[in-house]
């Protein structure tokens, strides 16, 4: 299998995250990256594909926000990583705010997902790696492949970042697919936690089937999306489709869903399939309350590859750093029998 990984991820390094009620040490760190390209062994560099294709999914104030808001930040004389404090209601009227703060709260959700010197570039490479590894499968010299992104990409809205996302790799690629003549495509996302960026951005078309398999958000982050009675919107009606599971599931549990999922994609009639496929099911991660072993991530896979998709593999959440590579060596080998 193909797999595309590019060491500038590696620099976006934020300190500490705000969670409930304190400030932490960040989860998402660059040795989960380390970890996982250890146990794959071959990658190959991204291409660069330039900013149109990210331009198609993301707002341009949003994109001319991220790179730069850190100098931002510096100018306005302070240190370490840019958080938002101030958020806006949902529904309040828009305003051309200039002050960083403001602009932090316009384009963020969450105060977990800082903005460091390296996040622009590190964030750019991992949606040109997703774009790299979706050219074989797009062309057919390749069945599936596997895009190394960190940051991940699943909270990433059109003008928003949010749950450790700046730029959504997997919507840049489903979008990039239909660009190209490739659509309609289906999105599975089954990371841990619901991807609100990948549905947002895809509600209300009908080209895109976006299905998630996640903890359920009445108990679990990120609470305002992911619940089972969003379906999607106008010509999207009906192509969204969430199954929230309690935490403490299992994978014999996880996998009826699953076959839930892939019997929907199956019906939608996909050409091309992208996974967000998140480690955080895993049951020793730190963060997360699902109990899938090593193991059963070839299942998973294997049930998924069973579609006979062209299918690109995005690399989302996971957190259990010493057993990540085991875990996403374990789920690709699942798309090589
Ligand atoms: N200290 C992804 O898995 N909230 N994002 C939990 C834990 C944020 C996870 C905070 C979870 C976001 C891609
Ligand atoms: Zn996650």
């Amino acid at each position: 299998m193909i797999k595309v990984f590019d060491p500038r991820q590696l620099t976006h390094a934020p300190a500490q995250e705000f969670h409930n009620g304190g400030w932490a040490p960040h989860a998402d760190v660059p040795s989960r990256a380390e970890s996982i390209v250890a146990a794959l062994g071959d990658t190959k560099p991204p291409r660069d594909f330039g900013l149109d294709p990210i331009r198609a999914v993301h707002a341009s104030d949003y994109l001319d926000f991220l790179q730069s808001a850190h100098a931002m930040w510096r100018d306005s004389g302070r240190e370490g990583d840019a958080v938002g404090y101030v958020w806006p209601v949902v529904g309040r009227r828009p305003l051309n705010l200039s002050r960083i703060d403001a602009l932090l709260g316009r384009f963020s959700y969450d105060a977990g997902t800082p903005i460091t010197p390296d996040s622009w570039n590190a964030a750019y490479w991992g949606a040109q790696t997703a774009l790299t590894a979706l050219a074989p499968v797009l062309d057919g010299s390749a069945r599936s492949s596997f895009a190394l992104c960190r940051p991940p990409g699943h909270h990433s809205g059109a003008d928003y970042l949010g749950g450790y996302c700046y730029l959504n790799n997997a919507a840049i690629a489903a979008q990039a697919a239909i660009d190209a003549g490739q659509g309609p495509v289906a999105i599975l996302d089954v990371d841990y936690h619901h991807g609100n960026g990948t549905q947002d951005i895809f509600l209300g078309r009908g080209d895109v089937f976006f299905a998630s398999i996640h903890a359920d958000p009445a108990t679990d982050y990120p609470f305002f999306w992911g619940h089972a009675d969003e379906r999607g919107e106008g010509a999207g009606e009906g192509t969204t489709l969430n199954l929230p599971l309690p935490r403490g599931t299992d994978f014999a549990a996880y996998r009826g869903a699953l076959a839930r999922a892939l019997e929907a994609i199956a019906a939608f009639g996909a050409r091309t399939l992208i996974v967000s496929y998140g480690a955080d099911t895993f049951e020793g991660d730190p963060i997360s309350y699902f109990k899938i072993r090593t193991p059963d991530y070839a299942d998973m896979a294997a049930d998924i590859a069973a579609l006979g998709l062209p299918t690109l593999i995005v690399m989302e959440g996971g957190y259990a750093v010493d057993a990540l590579g085991a875990n996403v060596v374990s789920f690709l080998s699942g798309f090589e029998v």
